[in-house]
């Protein structure tokens, strides 16, 4: 996070992790579609000619509170290719929360595991645990034959403390509740580290309202939070962290 009094201005990074061809990139042409013009910028992608991330993406996202704060969120994904372990490493470098994208096949189950060791490892390097990181899963690809079924998710979901959601990138579904579930978590840890709702007169409830808008949501933001299976939207208080 990154904070700048002068211009009131607040920057918080978040990060699209998760194993090759997962969905990461297809995540963030979603949100970029569906985000209001105003509140997006230009969507940075670069890749190879078949469409695999190379260094990564990057989705710049503004929102104004009415207090007069601007509230910066700059979206990252990280390349999932295994060949691409150090860039994975440098972009995960100051996170506030991490999105990991995992592959619902049941042939992917390895690869996704392998992934969410590698994140762990990447945070250590930066004195960093998974434990002290907000952290989603979303479960993508979920319109693809032999996924994982609902009951396996749901019961993974229930033994962890991540929130977890289903996907379908592709058709942009569960990709903003995903994302919003993600800011949720990383602005309430932000908020329990560094009391940010009291030192800016924040209303997270109505900011948080305000951006799913702005990405296209009509409904209450209680619904939208209410779209992960098991895991908790609030366990990252200090009290619970213990
Ligand atoms: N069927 C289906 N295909 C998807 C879905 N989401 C993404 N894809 C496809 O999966 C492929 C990989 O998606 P990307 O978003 O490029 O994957 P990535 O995680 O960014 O991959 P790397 O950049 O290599 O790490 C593309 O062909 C996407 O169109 C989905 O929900 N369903
Ligand atoms: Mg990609």
């Amino acid at each position: 996070m990154q904070l700048d009094f002068v211009n009131r201005e607040l920057t918080i990074k978040l990060v699209y992790y998760g194993p090759a061809l997962s969905g990461k990139t297809t995540n963030l042409q979603a949100l970029h579609k569906a985000a209001a013009p105003g509140a997006s910028g230009r969507l940075m992608t670069l890749e190879t000619r078949d469409d695999r991330t190379l260094f990564f993406d990057l989705l710049p996202l503004t929102f104004k509170t009415q207090k007069g704060l601007a509230v910066r969120l700059k979206v990252f994904t990280v390349p999932g290719q295994v060949i691409h372990a150090s860039t994975r490493r440098l972009v995960v470098q100051g996170a506030d929360g991490i999105a990991f994208i995992a592959d619902s096949r049941v042939s992917e189950t390895q690869h996704n595991a392998e992934s969410f060791m590698d994140l762990k490892a990447n945070l250590k390097e930066h004195g960093l645990s998974l434990r002290q990181m907000p952290v989603i899963i979303q479960f993508n690809k979920r319109d693809m034959p032999e996924v994982r079924s609902d009951d396996d998710i749901a019961q993974l979901a229930s033994q962890g403390r991540e929130p977890v959601y289903m996907a379908v990138a592709m058709r942009g579904l569960g990709v903003v509740e995903s994302f919003i579930g993600l800011l949720h978590l990383t602005w309430s840890a932000l908020d329990a580290e560094h009391d940010l709702n009291k030192k800016f007169s924040f209303d997270s409830e109505a900011f948080m309202g305000q951006v799913a808008e702005k990405l296209g949501q009509n409904r209450r933001l209680a619904e939208i939070l209410r779209a992960s299976v098991g895991g908790a939207l609030d366990v990252l208080r200090p009290e619970a962290i213990g």
